[in-house]
């Protein structure tokens, strides 16, 4: 598995924000917890490879929403937020190296934060960011290959992975207040309520990275036997920001495959 990251712009405290009020960023714990979580990212098997971050871009570090990327091909999206929409050059210039490319286009929005993909389904959150032109776009790009792709209604959160991740082949990890789990037709484990931002899990092959803040729905995780690699990440949190959205995955047997 390769992961792409960017570093954290200077700029990270006029990030974008929606559901939290503006607090004061500590840049440089902000970049320790980052590098600690790139080291858990290498530490369950991935090769880490960093993005400049960019002039300009305060919330370039939150790579996930730039692109949807399959076995097959890299889609370039059109982050719903303008102030984010130039982040996408640099990340397909990247991209490029390893899939073919296509973009999504005006009218269109699309944040990758919004989309779960799970086998050959993918789900779109319907959301500020993201939307049904947005969905029809990447479906044209990928129902060729295969891939079915499904609008999902959701609450009041960010991205559509702010209330579900995967953690498991069969599992998700779900906030129920924001999404209805019976949607995804697989099974699932509610975060506790007390933490209603602990839906955002990153799956890896070895492991899941995962919050240490979240300690209670950490103890529901691992009582399903599932492993788990702990990050400190509240700093990049008060940008709104989780863990899957912090890199960009692509599997390697597809790379070795193009290189
Ligand atoms: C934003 O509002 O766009 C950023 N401050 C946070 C983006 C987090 N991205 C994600 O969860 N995929």
């Amino acid at each position: 598995m390769l992961a792409l990251t960017r570093s954290i712009s200077d700029k990270i405290g006029h990030c974008q924000l929606t559901h939290l009020e503006r607090h004061p960023i500590d840049l440089t714990r902000a970049r320790l917890q980052h590098a600690a979580y790139e080291e858990a990212l290498r530490h369950c098997g991935c090769q880490v490879l960093q993005l400049d971050t960019g002039p300009d871009l305060p919330d370039s570090v939150f790579i996930e929403d730039t692109a949807v990327v399959v076995e097959e091909l890299a889609v370039i999206t059109r982050p719903g937020a303008p102030s984010r929409q130039p982040e996408t050059t640099a990340v397909a210039r990247a991209l490029e190296q390893y899939r073919p490319t296509c973009e999504i286009k005006a009218p269109a929005v699309l944040d990758g934060g919004d989309v779960l993909r799970v086998g050959r389904r993918i789900f779109v959150g319907i959301s500020r960011r993201s939307n049904q032109a947005g969905v029809a776009q990447l479906s044209q790009a990928v129902s060729p290959l295969g891939y079915r792709v499904h609008p999902v209604e959701m609450g009041a959160c960010l991205h559509l992975k702010t209330a579900v991740t995967q953690v498991g082949e069969r599992l998700l990890l779900v906030n129920p207040e924001w999404v209805d789990p019976s949607i995804f037709g697989l099974p699932w484990l509610a975060i506790d309520p007390d933490e209603p931002m602990a839906a955002n899990a990153l799956w890896l092959p070895s492991a899941v990275v995962y919050p240490q803040a979240f300690s209670k729905t950490a103890r529901r995780l691992e009582a399903a036997g599932i492993g788990l690699v702990r990050v400190a990440a509240d700093e990049l949190a008060k940008a709104e920001g989780g863990v899957t959205c912090c890199s960009l995955l692509l599997s390697q047997a597809t790379l070795s495959i193009q290189r």
